[in-house]
């Protein structure tokens, strides 16, 4: 282990060009519970119930009241040394892209700046009708919460399954992962798609890809590094001590 995390971290501070893609697992030293697995939110939950674009045609209110007890939890959690340990790596690499399945929010709070949300953002909401979008980081939006332009019904700035990822968010992403040296898969699951191809996109370029996640994923066998443990623990690790070169910001 302590052979991987030095083996990665020096490739990281060789490169030029990094991205990441995070996903739950990043959040969940938050208190931010993840999706699937024991503690996984569709653990109580069915997924097609609850994330679908059929679910929300069927009942809006039960889809907005699961929405709006995440915004609820959510809005009370800060983000970890996870968040923070990738907002300095921004800081330490000349061309670092951070994709993230996430729609907390956590890591823009954490000074993240070069962040794509492939899966949307819980603090975006949407008109079904006029298709207007704002940020609202009220933690409660109401049963059934209107546009104030149209009165048109509103739905969550999320992707659900079924649906497809902003084409303009998905082509950075690939472009950022066909382009860098090194990609770090940090705390996903690695079975939605495309979220979970995006690693060999990069390996298919020539990057190194590192896994870092609780336990072995489907993805792992095709990984150069896999790193078992907590991503808040991991992060932190790989992005200490690098010296004055880069940490200076002179790189
Ligand atoms: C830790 C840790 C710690 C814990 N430290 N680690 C090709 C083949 C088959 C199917 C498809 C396909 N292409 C598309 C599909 C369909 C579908 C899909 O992928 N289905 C599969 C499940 C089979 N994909 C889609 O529909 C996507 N749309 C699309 O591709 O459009 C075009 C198209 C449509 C239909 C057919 C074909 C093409 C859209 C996907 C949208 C996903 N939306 C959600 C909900 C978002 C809103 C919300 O939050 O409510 O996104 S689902 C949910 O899963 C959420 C997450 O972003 C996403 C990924 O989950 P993630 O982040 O990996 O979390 P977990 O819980 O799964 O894993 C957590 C991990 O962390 C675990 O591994 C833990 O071990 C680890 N961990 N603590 C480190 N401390
Ligand atoms: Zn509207």
């Amino acid at each position: 282990m302590e052979m991987a995390i030095n083996e990665l971290k020096e490739a990281l501070q060789k490169a030029e060009r990094v991205t990441v893609l995070t996903g739950a697992g990043v959040s969940a030293e938050s208190g931010i519970p993840t999706f699937r697995g024991a503690d996984g939110l569709w653990k109580n939950y069915q997924a097609t119930d609850l994330a679908t674009p059929e679910a929300f045609a069927r009942d809006p209110e039960l889809v907005w009241e699961f929405y709006n007890w995440r915004r609820d939890l959510i809005g009370q959690k800060a983000c970890n040394p996870a968040h923070t340990a990738l907002a300095r790596l921004e800081g330490l690499i000349p061309h670092f892209t951070l994709i993230t399945q996430n729609v907390d929010g956590l890591h823009l709070l954490a000074g993240s700046r070069h962040i794509l949300e492939l899966h949307g953002n819980i603090w975006r909401v949407q008109c079904t009708q006029c298709h207007a979008v704002t940020m609202d980081r009220s933690p409660h939006m109401g049963n059934l919460p209107r546009c104030r332009s149209c009165g048109g019904l509103l739905r969550p700035g999320v992707v659900w399954f079924g649906e497809s990822l902003d084409p303009d968010i998905l082509n950075q992403a690939i472009a950022a992962c066909r382009n860098c040296q090194v990609m770090m898969v940090i705390g996903t699951s690695s079975v939605v798609q495309p979220a979970a191809s995006l690693a060999f996109t990069a390996k298919s370029g020539g990057a190194r890809v590192a896994e870092i996640n609780l336990e072995r994923t489907p993805s792992s066998d095709r990984m150069d590094v896999v790193l078992l443990g907590k991503a808040g623990e991991m992060v932190p690790r790989l992005a200490a001590g690098w010296g004055n070169s880069r940490d200076q910001g002179a790189g």
